[in-house]
């Protein structure tokens, strides 16, 4: 199919997207979905997810085509190039080179180090996180600075920069009185993974080069995605899917232990209650953000997710919902390997999003069925890295197992 301007229908003017981590999970997805939106597309990535998961000893259970190979099936179904730099963000010669060739509207900088787990193995990976996570958004803040300041920066933060505070979550801010003083101050940060204190950080010097230089970015506090990219006719258009026990989430995780038929693994109690967002509709989120940008000097939080869950029901869901498409499955708790809170108040705001049109999937279930049905053919690619699958990275730096859940008495 070729499409080579914006279809008609389709809100918005058309942009040149530059999506920072084009090779990744969203990355890939969104570059697919504005191309057919009809924005021009272009991508920078250093291959470092796939490197990671390597690392990790697992692999893409969805087969990932090279990256020559999916851009020659780009121009095939779209009829024009995604045009595709190789570099790595904290190298800012690179950053800058992929700005001024590519003269963006928007960057998407999905570009950072995005596992909890991983982060937190060893004061290697700790510093690592955090240098390549805030070194390459400085780059990003500073080429637009100096070659795009026009442009809007659509950037990913996460909620769990919030943490778990005994207090509603509103959308980044919130009015304080102090001393007989109202102000709007920044919503505390209380993240729980050095990667998550990466977001932070970052979110931190958003806000600052927003209002310092007259930036425009939308700092996106988005929830744990699930999903599938969805089947594609073309092999070498699919986006990848971790389950290892680094890069892939929650969700994504159970139906890949339901597909193999080994046991659903809950941390803990299961009490800790997240908020979640299916893949399509992160996607079209951030093009309700890319279509609707803030004004020059705003930074704009919007916090985007579909529904807050808890992590017990979702493991039973998966069981339940996997053993009606005939898998034999089970849910097996085991100690924590986090240190998170379990039983927790949770009450995010989701506004702005909503207020641009966002509409949030009612009801996950059947997009967690079409998931499983959809993981089916790769059970045995994922039965090849069942290891990985396996949690043994403890957030006070053990490496072992962590075993049945003790049930606190
Ligand atoms: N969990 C389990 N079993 C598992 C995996 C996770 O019980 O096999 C629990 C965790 O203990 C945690 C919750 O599920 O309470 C979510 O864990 P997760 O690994 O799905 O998500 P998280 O580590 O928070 O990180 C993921 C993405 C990250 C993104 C974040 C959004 O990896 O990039 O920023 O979701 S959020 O959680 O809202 O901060």
């Amino acid at each position: 199919m070729v499409s080579s301007g914006l279809e008609a229908g389709v809100p918005g003017t058309k942009k040149t997207v530059l999506i920072a981590g084009v090779d990744g999970y969203l990355g890939w997805s969104l570059a697919k979905h504005l191309m057919e939106r009809g924005h021009d597309v272009a991508g920078i990535d250093a291959y470092m997810r796939r490197d990671w998961v390597q690392e990790v000893g697992s692999q893409s259970a969805t087969p990932i085509a090279r990256m020559t190979a999916r851009l020659e099936a780009i121009f095939e179904r779209f009829g024009r190039s995604l045009s595709f730099t190789r570099g790595d963000l904290t190298d800012y010669s690179v950053v800058e080179e992929a700005v001024r060739h590519s003269r963006p509207d928007v960057i998407v900088h999905l570009a950072e180090m995005p596992s909890a787990p991983y982060s937190m193995i060893d004061v290697a990976h700790a510093t690592w996180t955090q240098t390549n996570n805030i070194v390459g958004t400085l780059n990003v803040l500073h080429a637009m600075r100096d070659h795009a300041p026009d442009a809007h920066l659509l950037k990913l933060g996460t909620m769990g920069e919030y943490g778990t505070p005994d207090v509603a979550i509103p959308e980044g801010f919130f009015e304080v009185e102090y001393r007989g003083r109202v102000a709007t101050l920044p919503f505390p940060r209380q993240a729980g993974s050095w990667y998550h204190q990466s977001k932070v950080h970052d979110s931190h010097n958003v806000t600052m080069a927003c209002k310092q230089w007259g930036l425009r970015a939308t700092d996106v506090m988005q929830g744990v995605v699930f999903g599938l990219g969805g089947p594609d006719a073309d092999p070498r258009l699919l986006t990848r899917f971790d389950f290892d026990q680094c890069f892939g989430t929650a969700i994504n995780r159970f139906c890949a232990q339901a597909v193999i038929e080994e046991p659903i693994t809950p941390y803990g109690s299961g009490s800790q209650h997240r908020a979640f967002i299916p893949l399509a509709d992160a996607l079209q989120c951030m093009t309700l953000a890319i279509d609707t940008p803030p004004a020059a000097g705003d930074y704009r939080v919007f916090n985007q997710f579909q529904g807050v869950h808890r992590i017990g029901d979702l493991a039973e869901t998966v069981a339940r919902l996997g053993s009606e498409i005939g898998l034999n499955t089970s849910v097996t708790p085991i100690n924590n390997p986090r240190i998170e809170a379990e039983e927790h108040f949770y009450e995010p705001d989701c506004v702005g999003l909503k207020n641009l049109g966002y509409s949030p999937t009612e009801n996950i279930e059947p997009l967690i069925t079409d998931l499983l049905e959809g993981l089916v053919p790769y059970r045995r690619r994922i039965e090849a890295r069942q290891k990985a699958l396996e949690p043994d990275i403890w957030w006070d730096g053990r490496r072992e197992p962590p075993g049945a859940f003790d049930q606190p008495s």
